[in-house]
């Protein structure tokens, strides 16, 4: 009794006040560790050096949206007005979440070349001069950059200057007499090149829309093996307004309680063997949509969308690399580099 009276009492004197105050202390230390590993990983993470390593996603992860709210008070720390990482650890690129002397600096070791395809298909020819020559200002400075031009009027390319290492590649296509297959071939069209060019020419690939204008810089920074853009229309959207397609019938289908983002039509990239896989994958899925008598509600936006779901990109860029003024709230970004160019619909679309 006496033995443990003593010891409980040993205890009780043990732990003094002042005692506690040094035990608590020395766990608000080990926590405070916890706590920096953690930032420091969220830090490094988010300034991906775009030397990425594969990653292996679960499709699942996302689907807890509380997960997500708790990701986002994380990414604060970061940047306090946007969302920098995405919950399997890709980075999502805005102005002041990268170095662009590193990256640039590492990419030029690597003697990278860039391949930026893009469509003038009928009238849509009369966006190709503004939209190289501004490419010529802002994508891509210091790196090597052939630019694909698909066209059904090869004779209508204007001539740019272009600067050193850099240089265009006119491949003549057939037209489509409906615009939303113009758009949808695109999956095609790029598939196909795969092995005739971009496997021999280019590291990694950017496809974007032709009616648009550089006004910013977009460099090395939004490369990585699979990437994808937010669309600027549901940057800040939840899930339940993304319009994904909704028909099981359609092999663009997404289920209501999936998905992560809505991307972009109009941007996508990767490393070339990714951008084959999508493009080929995406024109399958059309071509069995075609011989169902279906075709998904937003065209290849649709099928990327699908496409994103499952195979999760390894980096995302903000809509600062897919600005539309009559879209979004132009104050959210430090950057707008790359903008849809208005256009008269009447009078370019139906020539
Ligand atoms: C697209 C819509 C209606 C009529 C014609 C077209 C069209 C698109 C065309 O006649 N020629 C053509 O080359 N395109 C390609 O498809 C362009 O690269 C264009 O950027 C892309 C997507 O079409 P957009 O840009 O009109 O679609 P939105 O969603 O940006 O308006
Ligand atoms: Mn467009």
């Amino acid at each position: 009794m006496d033995k443990d009276q003593g010891k409980t009492g040993g205890v009780k004197g043990y732990l003094t006040k002042r005692r506690l105050c040094v035990v608590g202390f020395i766990m608000l230390l080990f926590f405070s560790f916890g706590f920096g590993v953690g930032v420091g990983f969220v830090w490094y993470t988010s300034n991906d050096t775009g030397l990425d390593a594969p990653i292996k996603i679960s499709s699942t992860m996302s689907n807890n949206t509380q997960d997500l709210d708790d990701f986002h008070k994380v990414n604060l720390l970061r940047r306090s007005d946007v969302l920098t990482m995405t919950l399997w650890f890709a980075p999502i690129v805005w102005e002041g979440t990268y170095n662009s002397e590193i990256l640039n600096e590492q990419f030029r070791q690597r003697n990278v070349t860039v391949g930026l395809t893009v469509f003038a298909i009928k009238k849509y020819v009369v966006f190709l001069k503004k939209f190289l020559e501004t490419a010529e200002m802002y994508f891509m400075v210091g790196h090597r950059v052939n630019y694909y031009i698909f066209t059904d009027r090869p004779e209508e390319v204007p001539e740019v200057v272009l600067k050193e290492g850099r240089k265009k590649v006119v491949l003549p296509v057939q037209n489509y007499p409906r615009w939303q297959e113009i758009s949808m071939r695109r999956m095609e069209m790029i598939s196909n090149f795969f092995q005739q060019r971009f496997i021999n020419e280019v590291s990694y690939l950017v496809c974007v829309d032709v009616d648009m204008r550089f006004n910013d810089q977009v460099g090395v920074e939004i490369l990585s093996d699979l990437f994808g853009t937010l669309h600027p229309g549901f940057y800040a959207a939840e899930r339940q307004s993304f319009t994904y397609e909704h028909r099981p019938a359609s092999q663009a289908y997404v289920p209501s309680d999936e998905g992560d983002f809505y991307y972009a039509g109009g941007f996508f990239g990767g490393t070339v063997m990714e951008v084959y896989k999508l493009t080929k994958k995406c024109h399958e899925a059309m071509m069995v949509d075609k011989a169902n008598g279906i075709e998904a509600i937003w065209h290849d936006e649709s099928h990327l969308n699908k496409y994103f779901v499952y195979h999760k990109p390894t980096k995302i860029l903000s809509p600062e690399y897919l600005w539309d003024d009559d879209m979004g709230r132009r104050e959210i970004l430090k950057k707008r580099r790359f903008l849809a160019v208005r256009k008269n619909h009447a009078a370019i679309r139906n020539k």
